[in-house]
């Protein structure tokens, strides 16, 4: 290196210089990393409006907090030539294990989120590349107390069933895996409780007499799926039909195209407002049911549902807000983030022409050949995206753990989707096999192959490993409970 001011200090730094070198040299350093990094992420953006209301403040004091940690100028963080600190690794994972240890009194309150925890730090640590099997035992015997003789899982012994917390339960279980925590779940129950929430209109409720939305369309997806359940309905389901014409399948993508508002995101139930946390659960629901180069077209304005997502992602910030003049959240990272490997794989299916659009244009017999145009490289700032993860998320006390923004407190909740957020922005997904709507309880499985993306300014090291696009659990830990009740002749 000719230039010694690109030299660092760690190694440059002589002991008898005297401590004003050295600062000035950590000066230089950073006016060097600064050259760096894009202005669009150190700056503020170039129309502003001049109107101030308390939603422009929040935003102004959420961009102040914001932008030295993206400009290389926390005291605490080391910076890589791309100006993109560490992840933390070694930190995060304590900071994970505590979270699954006895929680002090003040959490009492999360009570009834106790399988949200489960869920979070072991996807969190199953990211981070630990290996959660030691778990097994404590998560059998926490879902055993868990689960209702009538079905599903509550928040904790004697709480009533939930479709969250079942969702929840049922990854926790996946996540440690084996025979004996697949044999927890009651599944002739879980079908009995899953047909008593199912609705005529194709919804689901999240619990007996509670609200019907999107999520309980989307868990429930996950769960019939991830359980290879019966489609049939049981009799005492709302949605039974004497003719038997209806399953519990039926009308759920009906139901998630009437969440699509006049924005392109999707709301928690017709005519509401849109919300990133939403837009997942509708594109997971329906990449469940069909490929997502067919079903997304078929049911949602992709253009403009495209449009409303990449609006949710801000600079300087990088990262994304989940609705229309909010602000970022690491959260969202996955919220919306992970909207976009099911979009690309959507994309990739219609330019190569597998969604049958390009048949269909033969038959039509004009004679004229059919070119479909090539599908985006990305459809994001994965650079944006790592940049406030990196810089913006990660505690740096001793505490570790990643956060919803500088400022706030990191817990177990933004720990799993900021890492599912970084894990969507450092890979590429496609899905090799198109698959039927019958397919969901069929034999083949299709596959998600995943790649590192290309052309990236993170330490390979920071690599985090990938999670399947859906179910937001490594692949293989759903390949692995689904194989295990495809297996199995009725319940
Ligand atoms: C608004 O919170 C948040 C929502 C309207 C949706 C929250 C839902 C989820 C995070 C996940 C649902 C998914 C499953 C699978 C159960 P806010 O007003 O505090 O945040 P905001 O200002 O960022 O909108
Ligand atoms: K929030």
């Amino acid at each position: 290196m000719s230039n010694p001011q690109l030299v660092p200090s760690s190694a440059s730094a002589q002991s008898d210089l005297d401590s004003e070198t050295v600062d000035e040299e950590i000066v230089i350093q950073r006016k060097n990393t600064l050259l760096m990094i894009p202005d669009i992420f150190t700056q503020l953006p170039p129309v502003r409006d001049s109107l101030a209301t308390q939603t422009s403040q929040l935003q102004d004091d959420t961009v102040g907090k914001c932008l030295p940690l993206l400009s290389g100028e926390d005291e605490l963080a080391e910076y890589n030539e791309h100006g993109l600190p560490r992840l933390d690794r070694a930190r995060h994972v304590k900071f994970l294990h505590k979270n699954l240890a006895k929680l002090p009194g003040r959490f009492v309150a999360a009570d009834s989120s106790r399988p949200w925890f489960l869920y979070w730090c072991l996807a969190a640590l199953t990211m981070l590349g630990e290996d959660v099997s030691s778990y097994q035992e404590a998560v059998i015997e926490t879902a055993r107390s868990m689960q209702n003789d009538t079905g599903g899982f509550g928040g904790g012994n004697g709480q009533l069933s939930h479709m969250a917390t079942t969702y929840a339960v049922v990854l926790a279980l996946a996540l440690v895996g084996g025979e004996k925590a697949f044999e927890v779940i009651d599944r002739r129950a879980m079908w009995r409780w899953l047909s008593s929430l199912k609705q005529p209109d194709g919804g689901f409720q999240v619990c007996l007499g509670g609200e019907e939305d999107i999520r309980g369309a989307y868990c429930a997806s996950v769960i019939i799926s991830l359980l290879q359940l019966p489609l049939n309905l049981a009799p005492e389901s709302p949605a039974w039909t004497e003719d038997g014409s209806s399953d519990l399948l039926t009308g759920v993508a009906e139901y998630v195209r009437r969440c699509q508002t006049f924005e392109g995101g999707i709301s928690g139930q017709p005519n509401a407002e849109a919300h990133g946390a939403y837009a997942f659960c509708a594109l997971g629901c329906l990449a469940l049911l069909d490929h997502p180069g067919r079903i997304f077209q078929r049911y949602l304005d992709i253009p403009r549902l495209v449009a409303w997502l990449s609006s949710r992602q801000y600079a300087p910030e990088g990262g994304f807000s989940g609705r229309t003049n909010k602000l970022v959240d690491g959260c969202y990272s996955h919220w919306v983030g992970g909207c976009f490997p099911l979009i690309q794989a959507c994309l990739n299916n219609i330019a190569s022409g597998n969604d049958g659009t390009e048949a269909a244009y033969n038959a039509a017999g004009t004679g004229a050949s059919c070119t479909l145009p090539p599908a985006p490289e990305t459809l994001f700032s994965r650079e944006g995206l790592m940049r406030y993860i990196l810089c913006c998320c990660q505690d740096q006390s001793e505490r570790g753990g990643l956060r919803d923004k500088p400022g706030k407190m990191a817990d177990a909740y933004h720990s799993c989707y900021v890492l599912a957020g970084l894990s969507s922005a450092q890979h590429d997904w496609d899905l090799e096999e198109p698959t039927a709507a019958e397919e969901i309880s069929a034999t083949a499985d299709p596959v998600w192959a995943v790649l590192p993306h290309l052309e990236q300014i993170f330490d390979r090291r920071d690599l985090v490993r990938p999670i399947h696009p859906v179910y937001a659990i490594p692949q293989q830990n759903a390949r692995a409970i689904k194989d295990y009740f495809r297996a199995k002749q009725g319940f």
